[in-house]
């Protein structure tokens, strides 16, 4: 029953309603601390300093959006050795979320200079094998189910070495990953065309890495970052493609002008964001009406915007623009597409780009009790003024220097 403060609401309204109910975005522990570029950072007073202060911010932005359950972790970053699993675990519950996909760090350690996988020393490639068996614990020790790699592995250089090798060393260490997980969990394969390898990285692309799941195992999916693919690359067939083949495990949100520049999401593009979303719906409009099982995920670190108003809008957005693409009438669109009307069909999907959703998505909050307005009500909440000066605090304690006063 609606309350009475909500507008009654219409077919349309409807769908859009209950499309928001299985919408579910995973936010990054990495996207609540300071981070910058290789050219500096600037410090927020209101970043969080350690897992603890990443778990309360991806909490609070959860509390206020009602779709972010989960977190994901960066070993290294969020799981030092000794880290207590199930006192993360509890942290977590207490602040009303839980602990998401698992990133092993196959990138940082100095041994990782000529790749892990496909670095040319067989004790190198050993050590990424047992870290990302380690991940696999954790997971287990936290309760979930994605381990989600990504590589940093290339080579700067033409002759650098052996592509072909690198190629065989990553498909059999995937595939001795894959031999270790257990039936619930997956394994999520993600790709990156450059950076920081500049003349080959060992998955470049969406196809290299369904090469690798698919030799890995069953339960080797693709993820897809909206950052890391060449201009003007077309990011929906890539989806659309993946849905085909079943391959589609989840996705790193972002936006981006040059490079992997980690804006939010829809910040440059949003026709680009709902395209990719028309493609989920029109694969569920072809099974069903069931939406497939995707790990939506957030990849953004925030230099210079406030990190916790940069994600909830990235939330914001998010759901808007599911909500815009589950508006599109799939039944007319087919019609259409048959008959080669390419106006009318555009058409279709333009108007569901620019129907305004915003009072669905208010209707919709009220009915799970938040605020009308996420945002507008971390703004008014204190949280934020309240986190910095207790972060103020402890960085002074332990003696770490901040010369920003932007919250
Ligand atoms: C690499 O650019 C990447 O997209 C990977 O997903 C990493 O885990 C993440 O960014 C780290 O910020
Ligand atoms: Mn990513």
């Amino acid at each position: 029953m609606p309350r009475p403060c909500e507008p009654s609401s219409d077919p349309q309204t409807e769908r859009i309603l209950s499309t928001l109910d299985q919408f579910r975005i995973e936010t990054p522990s990495w996207g609540y601390a300071d981070t910058g570029t290789r050219f500096g950072k600037f410090h927020q007073p209101a970043a969080a300093l350690d897992l603890g202060d990443k778990l309360a911010d991806a909490g609070q932005v959860h509390r206020l959006t009602g779709c972010c359950p989960t977190v994901a972790v960066h070993v290294l970053w969020d799981f030092p050795a000794g880290t207590d699993a199930a006192e993360v675990v509890r942290q977590a519950g207490a602040h009303g979320i839980s602990i998401g996909s698992i990133n092993p760090n196959l990138f940082q350690d100095q041994q990782y200079k000529l790749g892990s996988f496909g670095n040319p020393d067989p004790s190198v490639q050993r050590a990424a094998l047992q870290h990302c068996l380690d991940s696999i614990a954790i997971a287990r020790a936290v309760g979930s189910r994605f381990l989600s790699l990504w590589f940093a592995d290339g080579t700067n250089y033409p002759g650098q070495d052996n592509i072909r090798a690198r190629k065989q060393r990553f498909t059999d260490a995937l595939r001795q990953i894959h031999e270790r997980l257990s039936d619930e969990e997956e394994l999520l394969i993600e790709y990156k065309p450059f950076e920081p390898a500049f003349y080959q990285t060992d998955i470049a692309d969406w196809g290299m890495a369904y090469l690798l799941a698919k030799s890995a195992g069953p339960q080797a999916k693709v993820l897809v970052d909206t950052g890391h693919h060449y201009q003007a690359q077309n990011i929906e067939q890539i989806v659309a493609w993946l849905l085909d083949e079943q391959m589609l495990g989840g996705f790193h949100f972002n936006d981006r002008r040059y490079a992997d520049d980690d804006l939010t999401l829809g910040s440059i593009d949003p026709y680009q964001v709902f395209r990719i979303f028309h493609e989920i719906h029109g694969y569920a409009f072809d099974h069903g009406g069931v939406l497939p099982e995707i790990a939506y995920m957030i990849d953004q670190s925030h230099n210079l915007k406030p990190k916790l108003e940069a994600m909830i809008q990235t939330v914001m957005v998010a759901q808007e623009l599911f909500a815009k693409a589950a508006l599109v009438d799939h039944a007319a669109l087919s019609v259409l597409q048959s008959r080669g009307d390419i106006v009318a069909a555009e058409r279709v999907l333009q108007r569901a780009f620019m129907t305004d959703v915003t009072a669905a998505l208010v209707i919709w909050r009220r009915r799970q009790g938040l605020p009308d307005d996420p945002l507008e009500a971390l703004r008014s909440s204190g949280y934020i003024e309240q986190a910095a000066r207790d972060r103020m605090q402890r960085r002074a304690a332990l003696g770490i220097h901040q010369s920003s006063s932007y919250a």
